[in-house]
């Protein structure tokens, strides 16, 4: 029998800053007041921003779970902004999403992958907007394959009382005050970043909290994993082929799921590489720069790790477009940099 002695004092990582350190086993809601309260003027409208989108996630991770039993698996017979297909559970991540951000009613406008334009909330006081890609790696729904959310947080630059515009979501990555992303695996996590860090809260079901399970994530420099789309090999750019090329010849290993969410944090936690490079069908790249590109960029940054879209780091992009698109090569800085050098 195991007695309270023989268990492990939790860690607490000795990169945490001192204020922010807390011990594994913290639950969300104590973490985000902890990190409020680093804040002297803060007034906890964030933190309450925070707390909707991990309560749609939770509605949304039953939705996911319950997939099978209650026909919510395949295409909903509609297409998205970028003429793809949406599956139904796209369409009711959406829906969970932006119905917890308007009730929250600390964000005036959002950004979403299913929708073509900038939805105002109807809360024109908040402080904040959001782009989201309420879930991500959609080919994977039906086969019981991880999928995700990802978000993005700027601080409007529009008046508070006034509509929300286009241009508060066109700040740039470097302005984004959190970023984070859920990932539906075989435990569900939320991971995210408001420039402290980066921190990883696992979904206890039997308690239906998030508890701090990774804490100070930190990318590890190197690593030995690829990730990217084989099949697209022979439309990547010259520098791009070279570099898988040499990565093969390394013996790394390729692991690729297809959905970005999780192979970024298995490349976070393991070290390795993830591309999507420019291909015939989609020139500028597939993945979108706010609600994919720039909240990875902003955590792979936290953590250590880098993010570039082939010629700049991807959070120095300027965007132009609501659902632009982006080259993106995130992972261990080693690794990037090995691939950037081979240009
Ligand atoms: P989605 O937002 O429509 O799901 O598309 C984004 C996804 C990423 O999660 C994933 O890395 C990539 O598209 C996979 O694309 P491909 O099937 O072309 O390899
Ligand atoms: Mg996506």
């Amino acid at each position: 029998m195991i007695s309270l002695a023989d268990t492990p004092l939790p860690t607490i990582p000795r990169s945490a800053p001192p204020e922010l350190a807390l011990p594994v086993g913290t639950t969300l809601d104590r973490f985000i007041l902890r990190e409020q309260n680093a804040f002297p003027f803060a007034t906890g409208e964030l933190s309450q921003l925070l707390r909707d989108i991990a309560l749609a996630s939770k509605i949304v991770n039953r939705e996911i779970n319950r997939a099978g039993l209650i026909d919510v698996t395949g295409a909903s017979g509609t297409d998205n902004v970028q003429g793809e297909a949406q599956q139904k559970l796209d369409v009711i991540a959406n829906i969970r999403f932006i119905r917890a951000l308007r009730n929250g009613g600390e964000v005036c406008a959002i950004i979403s992958e299913e929708d073509d334009d900038m939805i105002l909330t109807g809360n024109a006081n908040g402080k904040y907007v959001v782009a989201i890609d309420p879930l991500d790696g959609s080919s994977n729904i039906d086969v019981n394959v991880s999928i995700g959310t990802i978000f993005s947080i700027y601080r409007r630059i529009s008046p508070v009382g006034s509509d929300a515009t286009v241009a508060d979501f066109l700040q740039g990555g470097r302005r984004q005050v959190a970023a984070g992303y859920v990932l539906y695996g075989s435990s569900t996590i939320l991971i995210f970043t408001t420039g402290q860090g980066v921190n990883g809260f696992t979904l206890d079901h039997s308690l239906g909290e998030y508890i701090l399970s990774h804490a100070t994530m930190q990318q590890l420099r190197t690593g030995s994993i690829f990730s990217c789309n084989d099949g697209n090999m022979a439309d990547y750019p010259d520098y791009v082929q070279t570099y898988l090329h040499t990565c093969r010849q390394r013996r790394l290993t390729s692991r690729y799921i297809g959905s970005l969410v999780a192979d970024f944090h298995r490349n976070l936690i393991k070290g390795g590489i993830y591309l999507y490079p420019p291909t015939q069908k989609t020139p500028f790249g597939k993945l979108r720069l706010l609600y994919e590109c720039f909240p990875m960029g902003f955590i792979a940054e936290q953590a250590g790790g880098q993010a570039s879209d082939g010629q700049q780091a991807v959070l120095d992009v300027t965007p132009t477009e609501l659902h632009q698109r982006s080259a993106l090569y995130v992972g261990s800085p080693v690794l990037v940099n090995e691939l950037l050098a081979t240009r």
